[in-house]
C-alpha cells in the first residue's frame, strides 16, 4: 500500500510520523473520513471544506491548497488501485518539542491512507441496531466543540467502551443539558408522524457530511425534515430511527435502552432514505 505522507508517496512500512508529532503526543490536529464509490469520491469538497473549517477552528495552517488537496487524495486511491474503499486524511500539528504550544510546531504534517472499506454485516441493516445511552455525555460546545473533525476522539471511545460493556454495538451521548447530541462516529435521527427530526449541530454534534446528504434526501422524497432538540423520551417513542455516517451509511435503529422503536423492525422511511442514499454514492463524486 502506498501511503501519501506530506508530500510523498511512501510504502506503509516506510509511512512514519514522529513520537514528537503532537499529533501524537496532545492530540492536535485534524481529520477526515471519506468513500469512494466505484471510482469516485463521494462530496469530497464537502469534506475539504470541513476540513479547512476545523483548521480554521484550532489555528492550523494546512500546508496545501483546496485544489492540491484534492489531487492528493484522487492520486493515493489511484496509486493503490483502488476504485472502493475508505479514505483517511490527516493533518497534524506536526514536530515540535515537548509543550503544548503550537508555536512549537513549524510545520504541519498531512497523510493520507485509502485502503479497502470493512462494511459493517448485512443483518445491521435488514434486522437493525439495538444501542444504548451511555453516561459520558458528548463534549460541550463550550470545551471542544463537537463541530472540528479534531484528533481528540477520547471523549467518542469512552462512549464506545461504555456501549460495548452494556451488549450494544453504539452508543447515544447526551450533551451536558441531558438533549441527544449523536452517537460515537454518526449522526443520529429519528421519524415521528411523517417527518424526519435530528439534532441541531449546535447541541454537540458533528456536522456529518451524510447528515448533509439525508436533508437533501428528504428534500427530493418531499418528506418534511426539522432539527430539533430531542431527548431518549422521543426516541423510544419515535415510528423510526436511523444513524447515519460515512462508514455505516444509512443504518436503522430498532431498540435504545430495551425500549422498542416503532415496530422494532427497520422503519419504511428508513428504507427509502437509505436506497436514496446508494443510489446517490452509486452515480455522484469526484472522478479520482
Ligand atoms: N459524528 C462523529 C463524532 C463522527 O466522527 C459522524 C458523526 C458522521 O459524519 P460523516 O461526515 O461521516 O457523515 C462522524 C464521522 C472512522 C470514521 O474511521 C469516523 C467517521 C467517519 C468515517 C470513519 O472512525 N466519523
Amino acid at each position: 500500500m502506498k501511503i501519501y505522507l506530506d508530500g510523498k508517496f511512501v510504502d506503509s512500512a516506510d509511512a512514519k510520523v514522529s513520537v514528537f508529532d503532537h499529533g501524537l503526543l496532545y492530540g492536535d490536529g485534524i481529520f477526515e473520513g471519506i468513500r469512494l464509490y466505484a471510482g469516485n469520491v463521494f462530496r469530497l469538497e464537502e469534506h475539504l471544506e470541513r476540513l479547512e473549517y476545523s483548521a480554521k477552528a484550532i489555528l492550523l495552517k494546512i500546508p496545501l491548497t483546496r485544489k492540491e488537496m484534492s489531487d492528493a487524495v484522487c492520486e493515493t486511491c489511484r496509486r493503490n488501485n483502488l476504485r472502493d474503499g475508505y479514505i483517511r486524511l490527516v493533518v497534524t500539528r506536526g514536530v515540535g518539542d515537548l509543550g503544548l504550544s503550537p508555536w512549537l510546531c513549524p510545520n504541519p504534517s498531512v497523510f493520507i491512507i485509502a485502503d479497502k472499506i470493512a462494511l459493517y454485516p448485512p443483518e445491521h441493516y435488514t434486522a437493525g441496531l439495538s444501542i444504548v445511552t451511555v453516561p459520558t455525555r458528548r463534549n460541550s460546545p463550550a470545551a471542544l466543540p463537537p463541530t472540528i473533525k479534531s484528533l481528540n476522539y477520547l471523549n467518542n471511545i469512552l462512549a464506545k467502551i461504555e456501549a460495548k460493556q452494556a451488549g450494544a454495538l453504539e452508543a447515544i451521548l447526551l450533551n451536558d443539558q441531558g438533549y441527544i447530541a449523536e452517537c460515537t462516529g454518526d449522526n443520529i435521527f429519528i421519524v415521528h408522524k411523517g417527518r424526519i427530526l435530528t439534532p441541531a449541530a449546535s447541541q454537540g454534534a458533528l456536522k456529518g457530511i451524510t447528515r448533509g446528504v439525508v436533508f437533501d434526501i428528504a428534500g427530493e422524497l418531499g418528506v418534511p425534515i426539522n432539527e430539533q432538540n430531542l431527548t431518549r423520551y422521543d426516541v423510544w417513542n419515535a415510528d423510526e430511527s436511523f444513524l447515519t455516517g460515512t462508514a455505516a451509511e444509512v443504518v436503522p435503529v430498532v431498540k435504545l435502552d430495551g425500549r422498542e422503536i416503532g415496530t422494532g423492525k427497520p422503519g419504511a422511511i428508513t428504507g427509502r432514505v437509505l436506497a436514496a442514499y446508494r443510489q446517490r454514492v452509486g452515480t455522484e463524486g469526484t472522478k479520482i
